[in-house]
This record gives structure tokens, sequence and C-alpha cells, in this order.
């Protein structure tokens, strides 16, 4: 019942083989390789956006009971959108620098970029340090960028023609809409599933504090979609997207969402806690998932976690979203 849902193309990679490169070629993804004629290669690969999910319209069922902040259970009606299968890593956040990023005013948030300008920043932070897997030591390009600022974090997102999700939308994607759990017709007591997998999370399935994972204590993040079902370095992992094919929802980075946690359920969009913030460090904006320092308790999908804007440490990561 929470498998894969819909039509999933993770292609990370695209590469040339060896000594038939002219007639076939490797498409990478996770759990394998699938080598492909060349000539059948169009209709299943480049046709696809291959780094974005859909999620469908509908409800779902945000909040749930017994987990602080997240209460009262409210249905919420989702606009289809885009969002990022993997949380978006230091290779690609190293494009927006190489892009300009930390100098171009237009894809910044007017009071984000006055505080970056005041505070000289120039790259994440800690990002030449290996201690979190810093995107400027090589070798780090597949782990997930962390100490990015929300301002930061919305910036890429400008960057790279997407925007943060909204708390709704990341809950849906976790979680799955009404569709997915018990009646598919309706809301019902079955769509408030604790973690994305259902009511067991293992450390098999998802980078939390303890988990037992090769990069514990070794840089903690774990690379994006590490869990897909292979053994690596010698850890057996479970192929464990969401129900919507997302890895990493739980753990590994928490991750920025647009909104302000300042607000109560139930979630309403039009109330205030979407406008932007309009001080360098007004509010608290929403993080999701947990982290690579949390326990399980903390990766389920209800939990509200949030800081303000500026925070930047080893823990906060993000995703991008997109609509039609
Ligand atoms: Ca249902
Ligand atoms: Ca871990
Ligand atoms: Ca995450």
């Amino acid at each position: 019942m929470f498998r894969r849902y819909g039509i999933i193309a993770l292609l990370i990679l695209i590469a040339a083989a060896g000594a038939t490169a002219q007639d076939r070629m490797l498409v990478h993804h996770h759990g394998g390789v699938d080598e492909y004629v060349v000539s059948e290669v169009d209709s299943i690969t480049f046709a696809i956006d291959t780094t974005m999910v859909y999620i469908p319209s509908g409800l779902v069922r945000l909040g749930q009971e017994g987990v602080p902040g997240a209460e009262p259970e409210n249905d919420f009606f989702v606009e289809g959108f885009w969002i990022d299968v993997l949380e978006v890593t230091n290779g690609n956040f190293q494009a927006f620098m190489d892009a300009g990023g930390y100098s171009t005013e237009e894809w910044w948030n007017p009071v984000g970029w006055d505080w970056i300008v005041e505070e000289g920043l120039t790259e994440p932070w800690n990002w030449y340090s290996n201690e979190f897997h810093g995107g400027g030591v090589p070798g780090n390009e597949n782990f997930p960028v962390l100490g990015v600022s929300w301002w930061e974090a919305d910036a890429y997102a400008r960057w790279a023609g997407k925007r943060l999700p909204t708390e709704a939308e990341w809950e849906k994607t976790a979680k799955g809409g009404c569709e997915i759990w018990g009646d598919p017709d309706i809301c019902d007591e079955l769509d408030t599933p604790t973690w994305p997998f259902g009511e067991q999370i293992t450390w098999q399935q998802a980078n939390g504090l303890g988990s037992g994972d090769p990069y514990e204590g070794n840089g903690w993040t774990t690379p994006i979609g590490f869990y897909d079902g292979e053994i690596h370095m010698g850890f057996e992992t479970l192929d464990s997207p969401s129900v919507y094919g997302l890895y990493d929802v739980a753990g590994n980075v928490s991750e920025w969402c647009s909104t302000d946690r300042l607000y109560d359920y139930p979630y309403d969009p039009n109330d205030g806690r979407e406008d932007p913030p309009s001080a360098f460090d007004e509010g608290f904006r929403v993080l999701r998932g947990g982290s690579w320092h949390d326990y399980s308790d903390n990766l389920r999908c209800a939990l509200r976690g949030s800081l303000c804007p500026s925070q930047r440490d080893q823990h906060r990561g993000f995703r991008c979203a997109r609509n039609d």
C-alpha cells in the first residue's frame, strides 16, 4: 500500500558505456544501473524531468494527535505541484555559487540580501570543513548542502526557477494525501501515518542519530538517496522512497519550508503565514523531517520544527518545489 506511487523517474546520471559506447548507454538510478540501446533512450529518459516528482492535487490530513504543535488534525486541499526527489546537494549549491549566487541581488529577498551583504557571507556555514561534509571539500558533492539560512535556501530556489515548499505541501509529500491510506475517497484516521513508511521506521530507511550508518561520527550526513536498497560501505539499506517516490524525507538534513511557524493549525495559507519575513530575524520558519541529529520521534511526518530565518548550522538543508 505504501510503496511507489505514480511514475517515478529517478535518473541521476547518464553516462556512455565503455566498449559499446556507440550503441548502448548506462542510466544510473537509485538501486542500480540499467543499460539501454541508445536508440531507445530518448523516450525512456530525456523526455522526463529527472529530478522532480509531481505531487497530485488533493486533500491531506495535516497534523497528528499527540504530536506537540501539530494539533488539531486538519484536512487541507493542496494544489498539484512538483518537488525535488532529493535534498539539494553540495554539488547543486556549488552551481548556484558558480553562477554568482552570493553576488546577484535579483535572486534574493531584499531583507536577506541586505543581511548577507552586511555579514559578508559568500558560502554556507562551515563550507570548507569536512566535519559535516562541507560542500567546499572535494568528494562531498553528493551530500546534502547544510549550513544554509532560510534566505540562502530561498535564493537558491529562485535561481533554480523554483521555490521552497509550504509546510502543507511538504507534509503531503511526506505522508501522502488522503487517497493513499485507508479509504482512497476520504480523509480518515489512517491518513496520518507517523513516518513516511507508515507506523514503523528502521535505521535501514533513514539517517537519524545512532542509526549506525557508515557516516556516524564521520561527516554525519549520508549521500542523497542513500537508502536505496543497496549495501553501501558494508551497511545494508532498504529501498525507502516516500509514497510519492522521494528519498530522505525523514532525516539526513531537516528541510526549510516557506511557512512561518508562529501560526498554529489549522493551516490557512491566506492568514499571513506564507508571507516572506520582513526582517532578517523575524519569526520562525518551518523546518521539517528531522535530521541526522534526531531520534526517530523527531523524524515524524507531522512534527513542525522551526528556527529564525538567519539560522545556519549543521542540521538544516532543503529541497525545492515549483508549480505546474
Ligand atoms: Ca484515506
Ligand atoms: Ca546517522
Ligand atoms: Ca530530509
